[in-house]
C-alpha cells in the first residue's frame, strides 16, 4: 500500500504526518513534531524565531530549516524501516510569507548533495542572507505605503493581488531588504518562499512557487496566477529573474533527489508543489467542497472559505489566497479569539463549563443586548485604539448577558465580515480550543444558518500536506471529498441551525452592523 508524506515547517516545529491510502483503506501511519528550540537549541532561537533589538524585526534561520528538514527525513525513514520504499509521494507547507535569498552558487550546491555529508553542512554556504524574515515581522510599513502609492493604491493592491499591503508579506520585506542591504539584494540569485525552499532542498534544484503561498506576497496577480510585473517593478529591480514561475497546487515539481536515497534509503519519489501553511490547513481541515467553510477557534479565530471564483475583501482587511483544490480561499482573522471568551470568564469568575451554562441559560438574541468586543486591537475590522462597547443595556455587572454577548459577536463579527466570500456557507467545519463547547457551536449553527460539524485535526497543515501528496501524485483531482472528511476525523453529531433564531440573528446582525460601523465612523476604534 503507498504511503504518501506530509512535511510541514512551522512557526515553532517542523512537523510530518504519513498517510497510507488504497482503495478503501486509508490511515494515519505515523506523526512526528520536532520543536526547533529544544531539538536545535544551536541555533539559538526562541519558539522558533529571533526578535530584533527592534522588536518589529522578527526572522528565522533557513539553514536550521534544513537541518530540521535532513532531519525529520531521518526519522521518518527510522519508523518507516521496511517500509520506506512505499513512500510514493510528498508534499510540505511553510510558514506563509518567510523568504529565504540564496546566492547564485546554490544551482550547482543543490545539484551535487552528497549523501555523505548532512544537509545543513553543505548547504551553509549559499545563503546571500542568513536570516530569513518570517509572517510575525511588522518592520515595513514605508515599504507597504511605497508599493501601495505605486500601484494605485491599497484596495488597488488588494484587487490585484489578493489582499492590501501588509508589513509581513514577501513583497514588503524583500522591498526592504533591498533599500537597507542593495549588496546583499545584488548578491541574491534566486528568493524563494520557505515551501518553495523546502521543495528545492528535496528535489536537489529550484522548486516553483505555488499559487496558494504565492499569493501571500503581494507579487502575484491573484485572478491569473502570474507574476504581477506591476508589482515586481514597484517592489525592487531586476526582482523578475529572481523569482522561480508559479505553478498550480497540485503539480509534481521533481523527484525525491538521490541525496535521500544514498543518505537515507529513501525511494525516488515524487514531490508535490509546497504550499502555505493556510492553503494546506484548509485541506487538512476538510474545506475540499464549496460552500464549505472552516472556522477556527484559537487565540484569534480565523474564517476559512473556499472559493471557486475570485472574490475580494472590499474593506481590505482580509486576504486571498490561492486554494490547492483549484480557485481560491478567503482567510478572515480576527484577533478578538479565545482572549476575548478568556477575558469574560475570568471576569466572571467562571470556569468554561460556568461559560457554558451561562451561555444555556440566557436566550439567543439576548434580547436585543450587543456587545462590540474589542479587548484588544482588531484586525477585521481594524481597530487600533482596544474597546468594549455595550448597548441595548448590557450591564457590565450581568455576568450571563456578558458571555452570550460576546459570544454573539465574535459570530455575528464572523458572518458579517466573511460575506463577501462566495458562495455563501452552507456548512462548517469548526476547530481549534473552543470547538469543545456546543453551546458556542450552536450560535455558531444560528448565526451563520449553516449546520456545524467538530473537526478534531492536531496539525491540520500537516495532514493537508499528505493529502496533497497523494492528490497531487495520484492526480486524484475529484476525490478530495472521497477521503478528507476521514482524515479530519470529522467529530460528533452535526449541530443544526434552529428555524427560530436564525431569524433573530438575521436582524441582529444588521444591528450590529450599525453599532460597528458608528463606532469607527465616530473614530472611536482608531
Ligand atoms: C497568515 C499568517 C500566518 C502564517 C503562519 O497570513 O501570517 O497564518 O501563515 O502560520
Amino acid at each position: 500500500m503507498p504511503i504518501y508524506l506530509g512535511l510541514d515547517c512551522g512557526t515553532q516545529s517542523f512537523n510530518a504526518i504519513a498517510i497510507e491510502v488504497e482503495d478503501a483503506e486509508r490511515s494515519i501511519r505515523l506523526q512526528l513534531s520536532l520543536p526547533f528550540d529544544e531539538t536545535w537549541p544551536q541555533y539559538g532561537t526562541r519558539n522558533g524565531v529571533f526578535i530584533g533589538d527592534d522588536p518589529r524585526v522578527v526572522s528565522s534561520s533557513p539553514l536550521m530549516w534544513a537541518e530540521a528538514l535532513d532531519g525529520i527525513m531521518e526519522r521518518v525513514a527510522r519508523a518507516l524501516g521496511p517500509d520506506l520504499p512505499r513512500v510514493a509521494a510528498i508534499s510540505g507547507s511553510g510558514q506563509q510569507h518567510g523568504s529565504v535569498y540564496l546566492k547564485a552558487s546554490a544551482t550547482g550546491v543543490l545539484a551535487g548533495l552528497d549523501g555523505r555529508r548532512a544537509l545543513a553542512e553543505q548547504v551553509a554556504g549559499i545563503f546571500s542572507r542568513q536570516r530569513s524574515p518570517v509572517w510575525m515581522d511588522s518592520s515595513t510599513t514605508a515599504e507597504c505605503a511605497e508599493v501601495a502609492e505605486a500601484l494605485g493604491g491599497r484596495i488597488a493592491v488588494a484587487e490585484l493581488t489578493g489582499s492590501r499591503m501588509f508589513e509581513r508579506f514577501t513583497g514588503p520585506q524583500i522591498r526592504r531588504f533591498f533599500k537597507t542591504d542593495p549588496e546583499g539584494f545584488a548578491r541574491t540569485d534566486r528568493i524563494h518562499l520557505v515551501s518553495s525552499y523546502l521543495a528545492s532542498l528535496l528535489i536537489g534544484g529550484h522548486a516553483p512557487i505555488d499559487r496558494g503561498d504565492g499569493a501571500g506576497m503581494n507579487l502575484m496577480d491573484i485572478a491569473r496566477g502570474e507574476w504581477a510585473e506591476a508589482a515586481l517593478d514597484a517592489t525592487a529591480p531586476g526582482l523578475r529573474a529572481k523569482l522561480a514561475p508559479i505553478v498550480a497546487s497540485d503539480t509534481v515539481v521533481g523527484r525525491l533527489a538521490p541525496y535521500w536515497r544514498e543518505r537515507y534509503g529513501f525511494p525516488p519519489a515524487a514531490v508535490v508543489a509546497w504550499t502555505g501553511d493556510n492553503p494546506s490547513s484548509l485541506v487538512g481541515l476538510g474545506v475540499v467542497t464549496p460552500g464549505t467553510t472552516a472556522i477556527s477557534l484559537g487565540t484569534s479565530d480565523t474564517v476559512f472559505t473556499l472559493m471557486p471564483t475570485l472574490a475580494v475583501d472590499p474593506s481590505g482587511a482580509a486576504h486571498v489566497f490561492g486554494s490547492p483544490t483549484g480557485g481560491f480561499m478567503s482567510l478572515v482573522c480576527f484577533r478578538n479569539g479565545s482572549l476575548a471568551r478568556e477575558r469574560v470568564r475570568d471576569a466572571y469568575g467562571l470556569d468554561w463549563d460556568g461559560f457554558s451554562a451561562a451561555l444555556r441559560s440566557t436566550p439567543p438574541g439576548n434580547e436585543g443586548r450587543i456587545m462590540l468586543p474589542w479587548f484588544e486591537p482588531e484586525i477585521t475590522p481594524l481597530v487600533l485604539v482596544p474597546g468594549v462597547h455595550r448597548y441595548a443595556g448590557l450591564d457590565p455587572a450581568d455576568g450571563p448577558a456578558n458571555v452570550r454577548a460576546v459570544v454573539e459577536a465574535q459570530m455575528l463579527a464572523m458572518s458579517l465580515h466573511s460575506a463577501w466570500a462566495t458562495p455563501a456557507v452552507a456548512k462548517i467545519h469548526a476547530t481549534g480550543g473552543a470547538a469543545k463547547n456546543t453551546a458556542l457551536l450552536q450560535v455558531m449553527a444560528d448565526v451563520f444558518g449553516a449546520p456545524v460539524h467538530r473537526i478534531v485535526a492536531a496539525n491540520s497543515a500537516c495532514l493537508g500536506a499528505a493529502l496533497r501528496a497523494f492528490e497531487g501524485a495520484e492526480g486524484g483531482v475529484g476525490r478530495w471529498g472521497y477521503f478528507t472528511a476521514e482524515f479530519a476525523e470529522v467529530r460528533g453529531e452535526e449541530i443544526r441551525p434552529e428555524g427560530a433564531s436564525v431569524g433573530v440573528y438575521a436582524r441582529m446582525r444588521e444591528q450590529y452592523a450599525e453599532y460597528e460601523a458608528a463606532v469607527l465612523r465616530a473614530g472611536d476604534g482608531g
